[in-house]
């Protein structure tokens, strides 16, 4: 029992989809999704390979699934294109003028590609990659602002065959050497620099520095963002302008394997160096186009808004792939949510008539610090289905983000997955699913999920265990890339032939998951296993916490004490008084045992560039006092400097 994680929260508000989002929804009852399910999860053969179908594919598969854990092969024997499934597609569906990238960049000037367009930019990009002397295979790093030229980039690789590796452009050059040395990368593709936050990010400049310690790159293509004058080195960096001046706009997309890689996309782990995970082409194509389709229930009249970056996996699977797959109008967004200020995102949603909006709760929790009067005076009207992803939203965000952004009409689905599942794995389907705060409900079609405890018995509801998927699903991680050994070790190790995940969740009586958050943010507190996320959430509640993150720090009789960090909301005085309000709020939200106890307040939280609480940092800082460990992805340094000298008062 003690090696059984508890939890402590039960939210009982129940929000269904009204009648009418039901009415014109892709599912529309529980009982349409059951059947699905049921079917996905005996016959997926059937399942997927209706969905795949719905592609365009060159050569057919004689067989949809070969699983020899752990590796699996989708569509064995199809031959498709990637980037004709997302573009030239479009082209012969009546597709070919509506637009499929609305841009708008952060200085404020906005573009509009139609699937024409972008084909026409794509088919030439596709063709300088091959004046490059790319080949298939061949690795080809991004590091670009969010601007079409990313996604264009993207798909140029798709279309020859090259397997691109995106790096955020909010990344160091110390990162962009580890990537372009662990994928060997033969070209890079950046900007001359990108907008954020009123400045600009020097991006050539960091491609520069990366240069000087990986020297194996031949060629760097530069689109020119900013137009400022920057040091271009001959015989290989060349503007993407003047390349694409010199070859046809025309070009055949040539059928790859279905196994063939599409990308390498890294992620940190707990420990070590970032993992290369590496995706295919047709069992991720066919992943994304179809979480899109059922779950943002993406209709031709949508326009759909995925504030993600390219860098990271949501920006591929919900902003490159899976939506123009599926033909839909996207809006694409260069900068920051705060510029000019807190209004920037509501300006946007206004002003294109955004329909479905995909955002992270660290998000909404910024929002909700910068005050109700940013959303209050947009019309957000146009608005339909709302989308969290990244890490568990508290039950308070949620109810901001129903009321506020959602004018309490909009469903929100709640999407769980990784950069290493591909797609969206657990999530309420809009038209159907009965939601409640916090929980991101049910597995999706064709997933297999089950929350089982250290014997690998499978856990009763309510109580808390490992989230594994039993079963092999189209746009899961093939493999990290050059390393087969981490691979099988650190997903495949834990239960004979099935996936773990890293997160700890727990089911409740109606068979919803509820995702406590990854395993070593968990904590051990006199024998219980508690979620950080859990201690978290009850702070939020509070209404003088806008945002917290709680660790655990070594105690001698209880194995862990609780000790929160506390951003207090605007105009919030902080006091002894008030910690020992928060603590008691704690007690009576969880227990006793949830208590933190201390309780520091801050300004901000060490975050990566993602958004990402990195806990692992205060919890080595409220145990030794000092951070040593890797912290090359902290977004702000100095937000640790501060808490150093908060710690020693
Ligand atoms: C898409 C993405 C993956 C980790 C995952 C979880 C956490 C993501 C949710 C969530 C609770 C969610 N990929 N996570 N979505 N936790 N509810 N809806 O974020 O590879 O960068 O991170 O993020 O811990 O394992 S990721």
């Amino acid at each position: 029992m003690s090696d059984n994680i508890e939890s402590h929260l039960s939210e009982n508000r129940i929000f269904k989809p009204s009648k009418e989002f039901s009415k014109n929804a892709r599912i529309k009852s529980m009982a349409q999704y059951k059947r699905m399910h049921k079917e996905s999860i005996e016959k997926p053969g059937v399942f997927w390979g209706r969905e795949a179908k719905e592609l365009t594919w060159q050569k057919k598969w004689t067989k949809a699934l070969d699983w020899k854990a752990p590796y699996a092969k989708w569509f064995v024997g199809g031959k498709l294109n990637v980037c004709e499934n997302c573009v030239d597609r479009h082209l012969t569906n009546g597709r070919a003028n509506k637009a499929a990238i609305i841009w708008e960049g952060e200085p404020g000037e906005s573009r509009t590609l139609t699937y024409r367009q972008l084909h026409r930019e794509v088919c030439q990009f596709a063709n300088v990659l091959l004046a490059q002397g790319i080949k298939p295979k061949d690795r080809v790093l991004i590091y670009m602002p969010m601007v079409p030229e990313a996604v264009i980039a993207m798909l140029a690789c798709a279309r020859i065959g090259a397997v691109h590796s995106v790096v955020f452009g909010g990344f160091s050059a110390e990162s962009i050497v580890d990537r372009l040395s662990d994928c060997k990368a033969k070209a890079v593709i950046t900007a001359d620099g990108g907008y954020r936050r009123g400045g600009v990010v020097p991006l050539k400049a960091n491609v520069d520095e990366a240069l000087k310690k990986y020297k194996a790159v031949d060629t760097v293509i530069v689109h020119q963002r900013i137009g400022d004058k920057i040091p271009m080195k001959r015989g290989r960096d060349v503007y993407w302008h003047d390349e694409a001046a010199r070859v046809p706009a025309k070009h055949v997309a040539k059928a790859f394997d279905s196994e063939h890689p599409l990308f390498i996309l890294y992620t940190s782990g707990s420990t070590g160096k970032p993992k290369g995970i590496l995706h295919t082409s047709g069992g991720y194509l066919t992943g994304t186009y179809s979480t899109c389709k059922y779950i943002f229930d993406m209709q031709d009249d949508d326009v759909y808004w995925c504030t993600a970056d390219v860098g990271w996996v949501t920006g591929h699977s919900y902003i490159t792939y899976g939506p123009l797959a599926n033909g839909v109008t996207q809006v694409m967004y260069e900068g920051a949510p705060n510029h000019p200020d807190f209004g920037r995102f509501w300006d946007i949603v206004e002003k294109y008539g955004v329909t479905i909006f995909y955002t992270a709760p660290t998000a909404i929790r910024a929002f909700i610090k910068a005050g109700d009067q940013f959303p209050d005076s947009r019309d957000l009207s146009s608005l339909r289905l709302l989308g969290t992803v990244g890490e568990p939203i508290n039950p308070e965000a949620w109810m901001w983000y129903h009321e506020k952004i959602g004018g309490g009409r909009c469903p929100i689905v709640d999407t769980w997955w990784q950069t290493e599942t591909g797609a969206i794995m657990i999530s309420p389907l809009p038209g159907c699913t009965p939601t409640k705060p916090g929980t991101a409900t049910l597995p999706f079609f064709g997933v297999d999920a089950a929350i089982l405890d250290e014997t690998g018995e499978e856990c009763a509801p309510n109580e808390g265990g490992k989230l594994v998927i039993r079963k092999p699903w189209p746009s899961m991680l093939r493999s990290i890339y050059g390393d087969k050994k981490r691979y099988r070790d650190t997903y495949w190790n834990d239960y004979k032939g099935m996936y773990t995940a890293g997160d700890g969740a727990r089911t409740d009586r109606q068979g919803n998951f509820w995702i406590v958050g990854r395993l070593d943010d968990v904590l051990n507190v006199s024998g219980h296993r508690l979620g950080t996320a859990e201690v978290e959430s009850a702070l939020v509640e509070h209404k003088t916490v806008a945002e917290s993150a709680v660790v655990g720090r070594p105690h001698e009789i209880k194995g862990q004490g609780v000790v929160a960090f506390v951003t207090v909301k605007g105009n919030v005085k902080t006091s002894e008084a008030l910690a020992k309000e928060l603590r008691n709020h704690v007690g009576k939200v969880i227990g006793a045992i949830a208590k933190p106890d201390e309780i520091y307040f801050t300004p901000s939280l060490p975050k990566t560039r993602s958004g990402k609480i990195m806990r692992r940092l205060l919890k080595e800082l409220v145990a030794t006092g000092e951070v040593s460990g890797n912290i090359t992805t902290l977004e702000d340094y100095s937000v640790i400097a501060d808490l150093q000298k908060n710690l020693k008062k």
